[in-house]
């Protein structure tokens, strides 16, 4: 069991907020909220790094939205609308100019919960037989990476043909997210699918799904999802509890972290409810779209070099406050003076803390290692393998040798004390990507080393072994 260890450790901890972050998760999940603590080391206080993310949280407080054609809102000139279940029934009135009978796009993204429910809506069918078309963009004028479903309320019913696009470039070009329609053949020349016929090798097709689009039947169904967490259980299981299998996943696989990550959705409404296969020309202001809520949840990117992420009410943009002495809208550069060596990714491996791969300082190192790793292991032979001030030793190792040479702790190996040694019988992994990985020796090393240099020390050291053992 994790939890006894826990307490103990937090007992010792000399860096709280670590030790509090830690808590909030199994260790499976990893805690990347912290993207560096200070430690103890033979030669004194120095810095421990590690891959950080911001909290995730929901978008849409901080997303720009826009509709085409612009003027598709109702209310200009003022329309009464009939419901799709009763042509007669039609006293639904909408006025731009009159703020109680206004239907505006920001009602798409309020506060909801009361009762009746606030939503934008369209203007009517009027033009029958051109197609009824709106596209709501949203932007947030950032990379973020989606965390949860997309789930699209729809006031009236929803749509019969519908299309989720994503964009990676700020709108420049899109491409399909998720298709949706009553018929999928007819519609889009697709055959239906379901997000659970997906599984880890197919999970980035775009598929076509039935599920979100028959109005008139399940008329008190009024949600269109597209499904994030479904997708994150194919790797990380059902309840979602081994996303360390999933951040692994998300490591190696570029395409599958892309997958995840936008900078703009575009809603495109292609075709309305019509409740029935023959539209009623006689009554057209039976159909149109409404939409009461949207909801993102998603948490900026930041490649793993930032535990923070705010918005700049001036620019009105979000940004990552960047660490790792990285910098940018997303940390995607080395900041001025610190091109050491080439900038990366910060990885989520090994769980917990994963590797930050923090950009140096330019005077520690080669302008351009051609030969470093994903992990920014140099090459052995050249100067400035490790560095005290930058702690590039990973894992509790220290650095020897007029910088040439980890000693690393028990249980680790490799030029940086990057990997976990091989230990026992059986085969053996380098990094788990799934199961229930150990919680790493010298992480407790770290907040134990300070007590061990005082008198107490004696009797932490003798219980140090017990601690250990009771977390793997
Ligand atoms: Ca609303």
């Amino acid at each position: 069991m994790r939890c006894p260890a826990m307490l103990t450790l937090q007992a010792v901890c000399v860096c709280v907020s670590v030790c509090v972050a830690m808590q909030q998760y199994p260790a499976a999940w990893g805690h990347y909220d912290v993207c560096k603590s200070q430690i103890y080391t033979e030669e004194g206080l120095t810095w421990d790094y590690m891959a950080c993310q911001p909290e995730a949280t929901v978008m849409t407080k901080y997303l720009t939205v826009s509709l085409d054609p612009p003027n598709i809102t109702c209310g200009d000139p003022p329309e009464t609308y009939c419901t799709l279940e009763n042509p007669y029934m039609c006293n639904n009135e909408c006025d731009a100019s009159t703020d109680e009978l206004a239907h505006p796009s920001e009602l798409m993204f309020d506060f909801e919960g009361r009762n009746p429910t606030t939503f934008w809506q369209s203007s009517s069918w009027k033009k029958y037989p051109k197609p009824l078309e709106v596209n709501i963009t949203l932007s947030w004028n950032k990379t973020i990476e989606l965390t949860d479903d997309i789930v699209i309320t729809f006031e009236s019913g929803r749509p019969e043909q519908m299309l989720l696009e994503k964009s990676l470039d700020y709108g420049k070009t899109w491409i399909p997210y998720q298709f949706y329609a009553t018929d999928c053949l007819d519609a889009f020349t697709m055959d239906p699918k379901t997000v659970n016929e997906l599984t880890q090798r197919t999970l980035l097709d775009i598929i076509c799904t039935e599920d979100y689009s028959r109005g008139y039947v399940w008329k008190y169904d009024k949600t269109v999802r597209f499904e994030i967490k479904d997708r994150f259980a194919l790797f990380a299981g059902l309840q979602l509890y081994n996303m360390a299998s999933l951040y692994g996943q998300l490591d190696t696989t570029r395409n599958l972290r892309d997958f995840f990550t936008v900078t703009d959705l575009r809603i495109r409404l292609l075709k309305p409810a019509t409740g029935s296969t023959m539209v009623d020309e006689n009554n057209l202001s039976r159909y149109f779209y409404a939409i009461s809520d949207i909801k993102v949840q998603g948490r900026c990117k930041c490649n793993l070099h930032s535990n923070s992420c705010v918005f700049d009410k001036d620019k009105g943009k979000l940004g990552c406050e960047c660490e790792h002495n990285t910098t940018g809208p997303d940390c995607g550069r080395c900041k001025r003076h610190y091109h050491g060596r080439p900038w990366s990714v910060g990885s989520y491996l090994p769980i917990p803390k994963g590797t930050a791969n923090i950009c140096i300082h330019s005077s520690h190192g080669p302008v351009h290692r051609a030969n470093a790793s994903s992990l920014g292991v140099a090459n052995r032979n050249q100067a400035h393998v490790c560095d005290n001030a930058m702690l590039l030793c990973q894992n509790g190792g220290t650095c020897h040798h007029h910088h040439k040479r980890c000693h690393c702790a028990t249980g680790f190996t490799g030029i940086l004390c990057e990997r976990e040694r091989c230990q026992g019988p059986g085969p053996c992994e380098e990094y788990p990507t799934s199961g229930q990985p150990c919680l790493h020796h010298p992480l407790l090393f770290h907040y134990l080393y300070p007590l061990l240099l005082g008198p107490p020390g004696l009797l932490l050291t003798l219980l140090l072994p017990l601690v250990v053992i009771r977390v793997c």
